[in-house]
């Protein structure tokens, strides 16, 4: 071979792509939800995630995932999906980094500008090519459920416990997210201007339909989760405002977006199972 390569070496050219299906899956998972867990036992699960960042070490990953995080003041949910998903997306045989969005300050929450930010920064520590929007308290049940990005916009909740694993509604588009870093880019991102709950993801809907994509899901028995119980955050208080808001989605996709997300980086911690990323995002006007 060429001067200075030694044909023994074992080096990452010469692994083969992972296969079109991993042989790791398991199907329907028992979910654990163990009060005294705690993030030491969840590191030492996870010995092989460096910096919230996992590659297969035997064949090289089909996609590199970004796995995007909305949080704030949910420790205990965030501890219960660190311990469930590291293992879940390695089984997948994935390329991944999950990304923490910790929103700062006591201002409204805003879930979709938070996503963002994700997308934004994530992508200055590398050259993702899919992103998975994802709430802090959404639990997979089954590993079929695949974390990769398709030549369409995917939603990967159909159903969860809590609403008898039925779709909640014709286009629901909620909790669990993948698109493209081109996807996204394409429809500029979310809207920002969603502050408190409900009707961002909506909006995202909407962008992805004026791009004349469709929405597509995996099987209804694959795609099931656990939602983790909660009441209604203080600080997420339902947003009054969001019909109004849907109803400007059209016009104002092109300006209000990934091209005018305006934040202040306070600091970027690589914690050993995820990157967490604490922004000022502002408040509403
Ligand atoms: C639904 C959607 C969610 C979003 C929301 C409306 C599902 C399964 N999920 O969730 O995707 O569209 O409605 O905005 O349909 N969060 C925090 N701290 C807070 C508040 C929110 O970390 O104080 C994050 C966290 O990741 C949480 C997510 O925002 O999972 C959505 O908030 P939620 O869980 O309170 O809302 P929910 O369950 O109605
Ligand atoms: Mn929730």
């Amino acid at each position: 071979g060429p001067a200075g390569t030694s044909a023994l070496a074992p080096s990452p050219a010469r692994l083969q792509p992972c296969p079109q299906q991993s042989p790791l899956l398991r199907g329907p998972l028992a979910l654990s939800f163990q009060p005294s867990l705690t993030l030491g036992a969840v590191r030492r699960e996870n010995g092989q995630v460096a910096a919230g960042q996992y590659r297969p070490e035997a064949c090289v990953a089909r996609q590199s995932v970004a796995i995007l995080i909305p949080h704030r003041h949910r420790e205990k949910h965030l501890l219960y999906l660190l311990h469930h998903l590291h293992p879940f997306l390695q089984r997948q045989q994935l390329h991944y980094a999950i990304y923490v969005i910790h929103q700062a300050g006591g201002e409204m929450f805003n879930r979709a500008k938070l996503l963002n930010v994700g997308y934004l920064e994530a992508l200055k520590d590398y050259d993702w090519q899919c992103f998975v929007f994802h709430d802090v308290d959404l639990v997979p049940e089954n590993d079929y459920n695949l974390y990769r990005c398709d030549d369409q916009p995917k939603h990967l909740v159909v159903g969860r416990n809590a609403t008898g694993y039925k779709l909640r509604y014709k286009g629901y588009f909620g909790g669990v997210t993948a698109l493209t870093k081109q996807q996204f880019s394409t429809v500029n991102g979310f809207s920002n201007t969603y502050w408190g709950w409900g009707g961002e993801d909506d909006d995202l809907r909407i962008r992805v339909e004026l791009h004349k994509m469709k929405i597509v899901r995996p099987p209804p028995k694959i795609a099931r989760y656990t939602m983790i119980f909660h009441t209604r955050d203080s600080g997420n208080e339902v947003n009054k405002d969001r019909m109004r808001l849907l109803s400007r989605t059209p016009r104002m996709w092109r300006l209000d977006g990934l091209s005018s997300c305006e934040y202040k980086l306070l600091s970027v911690e690589r914690a050993p199972l995820y990157v967490n990323i604490t922004v000022d995002i502002g408040r509403p006007p």
